[in-house]
This record gives structure tokens, sequence and C-alpha cells, in this order.
């Protein structure tokens, strides 16, 4: 079982966690204490000094030293960013190059309500994105905030803009996405294209519920503070690592191997 480490986010604040990593060294100190947890992958956003979110490519080399200077986990980017950011903001860290190149990016493949916000991803902007992950040599994971976005992967890869069999993140829980429910998870994993691989990242309350039942279905399962803080009910956790932790022992509970990052790398065929 995969486990990736959603480290920082665009949305979560200090304010709701004095543990959120901000700086590049911050960043690095957690995806190492991840690792060691038993996180083959971090997702990553980075933030400006003042913890507002950017997709500034400098941020991201910087996070992106921080983290391989200290282990060996595989890098996620987020296209994503922060809603509101236009496209060439959000593509920012795939103008990386050489030892600071991503392993993955993201790549939502469809517009859907965000909390009191819109997470805007029109067909025309997902597929440029698209072409901007391809033509940077990167390999996308798909992210899933409803079921359609599952069906647009499929016409993504009609039109040659990603390939199949791909790996796929269903984010469940957002309020306005789809709902972190059993039966969603598994008309999901219906939907998928042949020999698709899966993540499961729930938000909030339902973060470590839904690893146990990745786990039990053959996922694999996204943790960290961009998605929750909180490591039991009204406890903070006190950092990314203690949700790690907490993921791995779940997975372990319900039979699973935790993944390194080399076998991650070969399970998702990077
Ligand atoms: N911050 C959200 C609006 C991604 O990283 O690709 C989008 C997001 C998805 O977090
Ligand atoms: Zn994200």
């Amino acid at each position: 079982m995969i486990i990736t480490a959603a480290l920082v986010g665009a949305e979560t604040t200090r304010e709701q966690t004095p543990y959120l990593p901000i700086t590049a060294e911050e960043i690095g100190e957690s995806a190492a204490r991840c690792r060691e947890a038993g996180a083959a992958m971090v997702h990553l956003h980075v933030r400006n000094a003042d913890g507002t979110p950017s997709q500034a490519p400098g941020l991201f080399a910087a996070a992106i030293r921080e983290i391989r200077r200290r282990c060996d986990v595989l890098v996620q980017v987020s296209t994503g960013g922060a809603v509101g950011m236009d496209v060439d903001e959000r593509c920012g860290p795939l103008t990386l190059a050489a030892r600071e190149k991503p392993d993955m990016a993201t790549l939502t493949t469809g517009t859907v309500n965000f909390g009191e916000d819109v997470f805007w991803n029109p067909r025309p902007l997902v597929r440029e994105i698209a072409r901007r992950i391809r033509a940077a040599g990167i390999q996308p994971e798909i992210e899933c905030f409803d079921a359609a976005m599952v069906d647009e992967a499929r016409y993504l890869a009609q039109e040659g803009l990603i390939d199949l069999p791909a790996h796929f993140d269903f984010v469940l829980g957002v309020p306005g996405g789809l709902a972190a429910r059993p039966e969603a998870l598994e008309f999901l994993i219906a939907s998928l294209p042949e020999r698709c691989t899966w993540t499961a990242a729930g938000m909030g309350r339902h973060q470590l519920g839904l690893v146990e039942l990745a786990a039990i279905k053959g996922g694999n399962a996204r943790v960290g503070l961009e998605d929750n803080i909180f490591i039991s009910k009204s406890v903070l956790a006190k950092g990314n690592h203690e949700l790690v932790a907490e993921a791995a022992r779940r997975g372990r509970d319900k039979g699973r191997e935790v993944a390194t990052p080399q076998d991650a790398r070969s399970l998702l065929r990077l």
C-alpha cells in the first residue's frame, strides 16, 4: 500500500494548526519524518513566507531540494494550486528540471464546488494542463473529486493527452464534491479503466477511516495536513508524520505491506 503524505495544501492555516510546514526547511523535515513513518510519496504545495498559497517554481525548487537532501520519497507536485489561480500560475512547478524535476503532477479532470468556492477545471483548461504535464515528461495522477472525473480521463486518453493505465486519486469528502461513503468508493473503483491504480484521500474526519477501507479494497491511501489536521476527535496531529504512522499502522492491521518509494515507482509505472 502506497501512502502519500499531503504535507501542506493551499487551504490549511497556521491558525488551524501550528504543525503545518511552511518554509522549505520545514517541508523537507516533515517529508523526511513522513518517509520514516511509512510514506512513499509526498503531494506538494508551497507557501509564501506569509503563509499564503503559491505555485512559484522557485518555492517548489527550494522545497524539493530540502526534501531530496534528506530522503528518497517521491515528489508529486500540485497543478491545482489554490482556487482562483490561472493556468500559468498553476503549472509553475511543471517547469522544474534536473534534480528538481517532480516525479508526478496532479491533474484534476473536472470542475467541482469546493466549500464555498469553485475549483475551476473546464475541459479546455484540463486539456491544457494535461498537455503541459505530458510535455514536461511527468506522469499525472488523475484527481477525482466526483465520479464524472474518472470518465473524463477516458476522453483525455482517447485524445492522446494521457496514457492508460494511469494512477487515480479519489478525493472524497470535500463539501460540494463526492462524499466519503463506502458505496461511492466502490462505484469509483468499478468505473476505472483496466489496470489503473488508485489512492483514496478522505477529507477531515473521514481521512483515517478511508485508509482502512482503501487497505481492505487493495488500494492506496493519502493522509496529511492538507486534508485533515486531527489524529483523533479534537486532537491535533503533531505533524504529518503522525497521520502517516497511523495510516501505516491501520494498513498493516488489514494485512497490507507498506510500500517504499522504490516499490511505489514500480507499482505506479514511473
Ligand atoms: N487546493 C485545491 C483547490 C491538487 O493539488 O491538485 C486543489 C488541490 C488539488 O489541492
Ligand atoms: Zn493538493
